[in-house]
């Protein structure tokens, strides 16, 4: 808006009249700065800039999805649309309330488009019933055969047809749930989809996104989102008629998920049968239909629209997702455009930070304000308004350690060397395989006393957990601890990590966390100003840690008891990486076998843990073999050295 003051001052005005001229010239300055400064705050530019409007829009099936509108007022030229669907409600609700920013950056509300958000069917204030992660019908063959991917299509059917100044061409976003919903946009997308960009998107809630990871059910996080989310819903509500948050009795959540014992007590103590979804987990215990439906990514074929995945390597709750589903799409999708941006972010880091640093780590840069100038608006600008082609990588990987972007043509890189590393005794961990007959290490895992996922105390999950310093754990007896040699040369890896451990246990189940560390040097400073009063001297970065339910070491769908006391081998892939070991560091792996309260406590004991007594609780010796024909390794994805 150009404030430009054109002022006449009359020679001959006596100086009480230009000093009513001077206020009022200072008065106007007021205004137009003011209003400069009000278009440079987001809201007052979403509101300077936009109008909004609330719409129903009839699905094939006859339910009604509300859907929230902002048009640009600057109707003298067509714009795309760009729509997120999504079940955490389009709030404000109004049309005079308007949302603070729009898009999933205000750099694209300021490019200029039309912004839809939508409730999915059965949420706030949409008609129909919610089903979680619904199920992908891929033949539909009545009107009232309906799933995300229909609702998307009716819907961008009517806004195309319905909405003014519209140039035809639509776009997608969202992340974690509204991810999802990108995702499921792809099958039979609408002709005028052209560019849709899943972040973190939720992807398989039983092999690796926030409520299981390989089986193992992510207690805390589930228990707190279930009670909340999965209330029933008999008619549209907006948020001031939701239900509220959980109550807990105490804020530290280590001793409330211990003192609640087995996990049927959920049910018992808190929930009955009330919360669908958990009633949903505890029948399903496996990897069955339920959970197998409930993954978009196998119907990812014949994809029309341009994707742009993007993750965050330190998201605690959809990493898994967003390589699985950028990896489907190029596996089942040739000659299609797909780019995967993985940053060194926390969950929806690139849109919620500057991503300079995470927790205690600092990337020297800002990756997310990167990210957005660079990748997402030049993305939306060319696949919907023509914009030039930014040329975009296969793959754009912010490796942390060396703090820089890599591009790739393929992901993960081509030139990695699956590499073994191998853990030895006295707590080593070397390149060379063991040669000993026997060794092993042995200690006692006890779920009474299970291993914290995290330093401190606390009621809700802190996202840092995912690169803290380890120090708090690898000092328990019941941690095993392995370590490299200090580094002589950077080691950088890139891609996936596989565990492939020899162990024993006098149990018949057990969970295995296997960590990877970067171990910083004693004399490495600390941050200056170290305003968060940290110590890295000897940090312990976890750079990545997944979980393995060893009832499920062979087959997701169908458990295995663990034969006790028989060397056994459990082995699994943790999610890529991307980190350089600087020279003077050393690789650690830590593993353990409870990670708490952000899993639940295996009992040690093959048994239904859903239905689990407490009796059925036990302590357990458990052995990590490290010797000639039993050795217990971790292979590292090692890039060539040097690689530029
Ligand atoms: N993926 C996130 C989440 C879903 C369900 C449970 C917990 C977390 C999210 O949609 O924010």
């Amino acid at each position: 808006m150009n404030g430009y003051i054109h002022l006449l001052t009359n020679k001959k005005a006596d100086r009480k009249a230009s000093l009513k001229h001077t206020l009022l010239l200072l008065f106007l300055c007021f205004c137009v700065c003011t209003s400069k400064a009000q278009d440079t705050s987001d809201s007052a530019f979403v509101r300077n800039h936009y109008i909004k409007k609330e719409q129903y829009i009839t699905m094939r099936d006859g339910v009604k999805l509300f859907t929230s509108i902002y048009l640009p007022k600057d109707q003298s030229k067509k714009y795309p649309i760009l729509l997120n669907r999504t079940p955490y409600t389009v709030a404000p609700y109004g049309k005079d309330s308007y949302k603070k920013t729009l898009g999933p950056s205000m750099l694209l509300a300021r490019d200029g488009y039309i912004f839809v958000y939508q409730d999915v069917r059965g949420k706030w204030m949409s008609e129909g019933t919610f089903k979680d992660v619904t199920p992908h019908i891929p033949v539909k063959k009545t009107k009232k055969e309906v799933d995300e991917s229909s609702d998307t299509y009716d819907t961008i059917d009517w806004l195309v047809k319905n909405l003014p100044n519209n140039n035809g061409k639509v776009g997608m976003y969202g992340i974690s749930y509204p991810g999802f919903y990108s995702t499921a946009a792809l099958p039979g997308a609408h002709k005028a989809l052209k560019a849709v960009s899943p972040q973190a998107p939720v992807t398989d809630w039983f092999i690796g996104d926030d409520f299981h990871h390989n089986g193992a059910l992510f207690l805390a996080d589930a228990f707190g989102f279930t009670y909340l989310f999965n209330q029933p819903r008999p008619k549209p509500i907006t948020p001031d008629q939701g239900p509220a948050a959980f109550s807990f009795p105490t804020r530290d959540s280590y001793k409330f998920f211990l003192e609640l014992g087995p996990v049927k007590n959920v049910k018992e103590r808190y929930f009955g049968d009330s919360i669908s979804f958990w009633n949903d987990m505890v029948k399903h215990p496996n990897y069955d239909s339920y959970w197998k439906a409930r993954n978009i990514t196998k119907h990812l074929f014949n994809i029309k629209p341009a994707t742009l995945v993007v993750g965050g390597f330190f998201d605690a709750e959809d990493t898994w997702g967003a390589l699985a589903t950028y990896q489907a799409i190029e596996k089942q999708n040739k000659h299609h455009s797909n780019t995967l941006v993985m940053g060194p972010w926390f969950h929806g880091g690139w849109a919620r930070s500057t991503g300079e640093k995470f927790g205690d780590i600092a990337f020297g840069q800002p990756t997310s304000t990167w990210y957005l100038q660079n990748v997402e608006l030049p993305f939306f600008r060319h696949h919907l308004k023509g914009g030039p082609d930014p040329q975009l990588a296969e793959a754009i990987v912010f490796e942390t350690g060396s703090n820089q972007w890599k591009k790739y043509s393929v992901w993960p890189p081509a030139e990695y060397k699956a590499t073994n590393y191998y853990l030895r005794a006295n707590g080593k961990l070397s390149l060379s395989a063991p040669t000993q007959a026997s060794s092993f290490d042995e200690y006692q895992s006890d779920p009474s006393k299970p291993v914290p996922f995290d330093d401190g105390t606390r009621l809700n999950r802190r996202r840092e957990y995912m690169i803290a310093d380890q120090r708090f754990a690898s000092r328990r007896p019941d941690v095993m601890v392995y370590q490299s040699d200090v580094l002589t040369r950077d080691v950088t890896l890139s891609g996936p990590v596989i565990a492939d451990l020899i162990v024993s246990t006098t149990g018949t189940d057990a969970d295995y966390v296997v960590k990877l560390i970067d171990v910083y040097p004693d004399d490495y400073p600390n941050p200056k100003p170290n305003t968060e009063n940290v110590e890295m001297s000897g940090y312990q970065m976890l750079v990545r840690a997944e979980v393995m339910r060893g009832r499920y070491r062979n087959s997701l769908e169908k458990p295995e008891a663990i034969a006790a006391n028989q060397p056994t081998r459990v082995k699994y892939t943790l999610p890529d990486v991307a980190h350089t070991f600087k020279a003077g560091h050393k690789i650690m792996i830590q593993i353990q076998n409870s990670w708490f309260p952000l899993v639940d406590r295996n009992p040690q004991k093959y048994v239904d843990i859903y239905n689990a007594n407490e009796s059925d609780f036990q302590k357990a010796m458990h052995r990590i073999y490290h010797q000639a024909g039993k050795e217990s390794k971790i292979v590292l994805p090692v890039m060539p050295a040097g690689k530029p």
